[in-house]
């Protein structure tokens, strides 16, 4: 049987940034995002008795990607099926954005994949699922505004805390990267909560964090909402510059592109940074306020792309398939 899905990356908020089970990806703390819209992934899997053996195509060229395949095997696990797969993946976004991300990959395999293995499964199995796959994978099943919930690997699962069209939010992605990072997201984790003494401080930092954030999206506040995600952005890279070693994601650009956003907000724009792992930066804002935001960064040297999105919608199954 073959399914598609299309899912959306996503930008952490309240950001996730440790895990006390490794293997189940359980998540040290809950964490908030918002999906974009423009940063989307389609996914296409094909179970069949005529395969010999997985197969993955990413952007259309044949890739290995062992974590590609566990997701299968886990898929299968819970179908019961020893059936192999064939699977397509392709992003959105433009090439070398550098916003390339796990979370919109496995949350696409996610849905496609149990579909395309027979199951019909509830939003919290499929959010679970994708956790196993990549943690952030999670909060693209739900769409929207979503809290990947702190708990044991029954309870961690993203809840939407709001639609995509609750408020008045847009995010500037900009590029900056040149080359994929050095430290993967996954070692990076490992090495903050075992070396890091500020990593317990921003564990007891988050719960009236979560809570701020939480009555910020209640209140369908975006620039409050924005500024949290700003505060909580430097709050998290705390923890990796005083990890043991250093974890630097910033380069020289993403230091410029900050400045370029601290004097636009002088200037009376309600505009904030926010960056995940890695040197590229989310500008967070108002509609009215995309234009001096874009204007404000493009001129940024070393700022290589400008991808605008408003907030984006659930995973779901999608008719189009890419074979
Ligand atoms: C976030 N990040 O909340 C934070 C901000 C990176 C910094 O979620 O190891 O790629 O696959 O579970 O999902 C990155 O985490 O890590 C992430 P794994 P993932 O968006």
């Amino acid at each position: 049987m073959k399914a598609s899905a299309v899912a959306c990356a996503n930008q952490g908020l309240i950001k996730y940034w440790g895990k006390t089970d490794e293997a189940l990806r359980v998540p040290s703390n809950g964490s908030i995002s918002v999906c974009l819209a423009a940063l989307a992934t389609r996914t296409t899997v094909e179970f069949s008795e005529a395969l010999p053996r997985d197969t993955l195509t990413l952007d259309r060229r044949p890739a290995n990607d062992p974590r590609v395949f566990r997701h299968l095997d886990r898929i299968r696990n819970v179908a019961g099926s020893k059936l192999r797969a064939r699977v397509a993946s392709e992003n959105g976004f433009p090439p070398g954005v550098g916003f390339a991300s796990s979370a919109s990959g496995f949350a696409a395999l996610t849905v496609a994949g149990t579909a395309a293995a027979g199951l019909s499964l509830p939003s919290a199995e499929l959010s679970r699922l994708a956790r196993l796959g990549s943690g952030s994978a999670s909060r693209s099943i739900p769409g929207g505004f979503a809290e990947l919930l702190a708990g044991d690997d029954a309870h961690a699962v993203a809840v939407r805390l709001a639609g995509p069209d609750d408020l008045d939010f847009r995010t500037l992605a900009v590029g900056v990267a040149e080359a994929p990072k050095k430290v993967s997201s996954s070692e990076g984790m490992r090495i903050t909560t075992a070396t890091s003494p500020f990593f317990r401080a921003r564990l007891d930092y988050l719960a009236p964090a979560l809570e701020r954030m939480r009555g910020a999206l209640r209140a369908r506040d975006a620039v409050e909402v924005a500024r949290l995600a700003e505060v909580d952005t430097l709050n998290m890279h705390a923890t990796m510059l005083t990890s043991d070693p250093p974890l630097l994601y910033w380069s020289g650009a993403t230091l410029d592109v900050i400045r370029a956003v601290l004097a636009l907000r002088e200037g009376g724009v309600a505009a904030y940074f926010s960056i995940d792992a890695g040197e590229n930066v989310f500008v967070n804002c108002r509609e009215r306020d995309l234009a001096a935001a874009k204007a404000a960064v493009r001129g940024v040297r070393g700022v290589s792309s400008l991808v605008e999105s408003a907030p984006g919608g659930p995973a779901r199954l999608d008719a189009n398939h890419l074979f």
